[in-house]
């Protein structure tokens, strides 16, 4: 498994984007976990986040040219949205369905996040789905030989699915421009993931598609800049598909509909607790001189102030004029 101890100078990211990776892993953080509250409170019905997968989605979402590239997420990555340009006052509006938000006017279930500018495209609930979505807009730039990448994103779950067998299938056939990113958390709600594959790796089947897969420590935010900055790379220059497998694991339940301790035993999420990946990119900028307790506070309070205001805002914000129940529903005229 690929894991970084290198000098940050390796890897061609400044100190103010190392920085900046950082405060984007801990805004992640701070969104997810006001979300749960927010449901707690009863303010919201569902809420599903992504604590403990920051070092996946702010790593692979990095690689990416935000506005030129195609960013298909799943339900969980918060991280993965405000890396390419949501703000965390888009993501309120999402979650807390008002008729500001951009992705839908309030109306997609929470964290089905989208934004035509930002090319963020909006996934379907059914699992998997969105992994042909991304083949769809990466066979589209090819055919208009564009250099744009598509970058999916997917649970250890999804990859029992259809769909990714398929996707994976015409992206190779077809060389296409596409990065899958597996957040390998190692369940699917309740099932374990060696209740789902017969392998120990899940990249290892990205060979049978004829594109290389890897696998990296989920945790480590550079060592999973590093492999999607190869594959897009890669996508970049015509050379096709690559599958990146991040290892990780989820901190918080499935959603706020499961109880995880009916399937998981606390020490284990305990040990994964030690791995925290926020505390150890903290810990490895620390070392190499590039992070202080003042500075780190600091970012902090900055992000704790950025996830209130946009709170505040969102909590204000009207929701959808009832008048507009059926926009989207059926055929509208023109001008309408
Ligand atoms: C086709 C389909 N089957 C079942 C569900 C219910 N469901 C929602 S999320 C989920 C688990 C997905 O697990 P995984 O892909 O590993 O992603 P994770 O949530 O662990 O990040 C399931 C079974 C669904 N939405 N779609």
């Amino acid at each position: 498994m690929v894991s970084v101890s290198e000098p940050p100078s390796e890897l061609g990211l400044s100190d103010d984007q190392l920085l900046d990776i950082l405060y984007k892993m801990m805004l992640a953080r701070a969104t997810g976990q006001r979300e749960r509250m927010l449901n707690r409170m009863g303010k919201a019905p569902f809420a599903v986040s992504g604590e403990g997968h920051e070092a996946t989605q702010v790593g692979t979402a990095y690689a990416l040219l935000p506005g030129k590239d195609w960013v298909v997420p799943y339900y969980r990555d918060i991280g993965v949205a405000l890396v390419v340009g949501q703000t965390v006052r888009d993501l309120m509006l999402e979650f807390l369905a008002r008729g500001e938000n951009v992705s839908s006017g309030g109306r997609n279930m929470p964290s089905h996040f989208s934004d035509p500018k930002l090319r963020i495209v909006s996934g379907s609930a059914p699992v998997g789905t969105q992994i042909l979505h991304a083949v769809g807009t990466a066979f589209a730039s090819k055919l208009r030989g564009l250099d744009e990448v598509s970058m999916v994103w997917f649970g250890d779950g999804a990859t029992s699915e259809g769909d990714c067998h398929e996707g994976m299938n015409f992206a190779g056939v077809h060389k296409l421009p596409v990065v899958f990113v597996c957040e390998h958390n190692q369940y699917a709600i309740s099932v374990h993931w060696t209740k789902q594959m017969a392998v120990e790796n899940v990249a290892v089947r990205a060979e049978g598609y004829g594109f290389p897969g890897v696998t990296v420590d989920g945790n480590d935010v550079l060592a999973v800049y590093r492999a999607a900055r190869e594959a897009v790379d890669r996508a970049r220059r015509g050379e096709g598909p690559t599958f990146i497998e991040a290892k990780t694991y989820r901190l918080v339940p499935h959603t706020s509909d499961d109880d995880d301790r009916r399937y998981r035993p606390r020490e284990e999420v305990e040990e994964w607790s030690k791995k925290d990946p926020i505390r150890r990119f903290q810990a490895y900028l620390e070392e190499h001189g590039l992070l202080d307790a003042k500075t780190r506070d600091k970012l902090a309070k900055k992000a704790a102030e950025e996830v209130d205001a946009a709170t505040d805002y969102a909590e204000k914000a009207p929701p959808p004029d009832p008048e507009t129940a059926l926009r989207h529903v059926f055929k509208e005229e023109e001008g309408e």
